[in-house]
């Protein structure tokens, strides 16, 4: 038998298929699992407005998640978790679930009441005690800038679409940078950008009855962008240790189907959803299915002479993301009636006439709030992110939302949360034999607090907050299930979860 002869037998094609199904096994499966790195920042995450009240108290203006319409049977964030009056022990509980990690962020009104101007002193010690506690417990401050909170007195001046905002951000950073950045190594810049464009009527930083605004919010996101570039570039310059990111939502859209019209369709809402806000953050560049969406649309931002230069200089150190399910995307045909966008949230999105139409993945449970649960697309989340831009990542929100009881006892069994959780972690070890490089992982949330849109009874955190939607009881810490089995996931590195 010659060599040419051995190539086309029939039995090493077996061979092929077999050398394959195994490579395809082993990437899939890997027989060895790498560690979480030695330093892994687990942790978990708050935001100022979600958790820490006192929204009237030494010297704090309003912001937009203050002045906005409460919706219907949730409460206000007046009072949130208490953590202003609460964080020392808070903090305590922190440090005793071994927390290496705090991600938090600065209330913008804390600092500047009216967005610029005179800095509030109160807000700068606030924050201050508040590292400094962090510090003394040995947890590292993460700290977003901005969390879907802006100034309102900068808003009643345009907000976002307003260029002035850009300035008003970067000098807030400035300050920031300037009394924290000898104490803070790890910053965000802004959280969930892509969010607060695709669903601001949600989270509230859109008035929902605000109509055809889609070309001034993308105006708006240029905006942000610039203010985001330059702080990164402040960032550098000021504090030369530190390090910074962006921290967008980022999922995995799967296709509905193979079908290769539903594959474009996936293409399409992953440009608009995740790589817009991306690209632009690690390469400073429009993503080019996105930016021909936004023309073909006519809803592109202006772009002035010299703003391509101020997005190539942002230069993120790492990228953060927050992670909660992916999506699923089916073929939208402009013919097609009923697809327009309207409603939704960060993890539900009904879809754009002709872009992409949003569809049920048959595959996956839901929450008890209709959010998907897809631990393996917490995987190829973080794959794609890091082929994509090759930069460490830091997970800063992933998470269940429940309702949680409390039983006669006094305990608080969230074996749900448990089970989402380490399903979660499991993958994010998979993604680091993988390849990826992962930082950090922080949860959402640390402590219960308020949702965005769905009160206090959507909870989240390793700790009980005891107050209910309007009745605020004694605001006592009960630590939950999840507390103890967290705490023994930081103890062993990950390796018991
Ligand atoms: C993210 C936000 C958080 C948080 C979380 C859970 O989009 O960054 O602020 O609230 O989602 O969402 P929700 O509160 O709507 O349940």
């Amino acid at each position: 038998m010659y060599w040419g002869d051995v190539f086309t037998s029939p039995l090493f094609f077996c061979y092929l298929c077999l050398l394959k199904l195994y490579s395809n096994g082993r990437k899939m499966f890997h027989k060895n699992l790498k560690n979480f790195p030695k330093d892994f920042l687990w942790g978990a995450s708050t935001s100022a407005y979600q958790v820490e009240g006192a929204y009237n108290e030494d010297g704090k203006g309003l912001s937009v998640q203050d002045t906005k319409e409460v919706i219907k049977d949730t409460p206000d964030f007046n009072v949130s978790s208490d953590h202003y009056h609460h964080y020392k022990e808070d903090v305590a509980l922190f440090a005793e679930m071994g927390f290496k990690t705090y991600r938090f962020s600065i209330s913008w009104v804390r600092i500047f009441p009216n967005g610029v101007g005179e800095v509030n002193p109160k807000g700068i010690k606030f924050y201050n005690d508040l590292i400094d506690e962090l510090l003394a417990h040995n947890i590292e401050p993460l700290i977003t800038m901005y969390h879907f909170d802006l100034p309102d007195a900068l808003q009643q001046k345009g907000g976002w679409s307003n260029r002035e905002t850009v300035d008003a951000f970067v000098n807030f950073a400035k300050v920031l940078f300037e009394n924290f950045g000898d104490k803070v190594k790890y910053w965000l810049t802004i959280n969930e950008q892509n969010m607060m464009i695709l669903h601001g009527a949600a989270i509230g930083t859109v008035n929902p009855g605000a109509k055809n605004i889609q070309k001034e919010l993308y105006q708006q996101n240029h905006h942000m962008m610039l203010a985001q570039a330059q702080t990164m570039k402040l960032c550098h310059k000021m504090c030369p240790k530190g390090k910074i990111g962006p921290a967008p939502n980022i999922s995995s859209i799967y296709p509905a189907t193979s079908k290769p019209e539903d594959v474009l369709a996936a293409q399409n809402f992953s440009a608009i959803r995740n790589w817009l806000y991306l690209d632009m953050a690690a390469y400073g560049r429009y993503n080019a299915i996105a930016w021909s969406y936004m023309v073909e649309e006519n809803i592109e931002p202006t772009i002035e002479e010299g703003d391509m230069e101020i997005l190539k200089g942002g230069n993120p150190d790492f990228i953060a993301f927050n992670y909660y399910c992916t999506a699923t995307a089916q073929e939208s045909r402009i013919e097609d009636k009923g697809a327009k966008t309207s409603g939704g949230d960060q993890q539900i999105s009904t879809g754009e006439l002709g872009v992409f139409k949003g569809a049920q993945n048959e595959n996956l449970q839901k929450t008890e709030f209709g959010w998907e649960i897809d631990p393996v697309g917490f995987r190829t989340t973080l794959r794609e992110i890091y082929e994509r831009y090759n930069l460490p990542l830091i997970v800063t929100e992933n998470g269940l939302g429940a309702y949680d009881k409390v039983e006669e006892d006094g305990t608080i069994i969230d074996d749900y949360r448990i089970d989402y959780l380490r399903k979660h972690i499991e993958q994010a070890r998979l993604a680091i034999t993988d390849g990826v490089e992962l930082l950090g992982y922080c949860p959402w949330s640390a402590i219960d607090l308020i949702s965005t849109h769905q009160g206090f009874k959507k909870r989240y955190g390793f700790i009980y907050v005891n107050r209910d939607e309007f009745d605020l009881k004694d605001l006592s810490r009960i630590k939950k299930k999840s507390f103890f089995w967290y705490k023994n996931v930081i103890k062993t590195n990950g390796e018991e979860i």
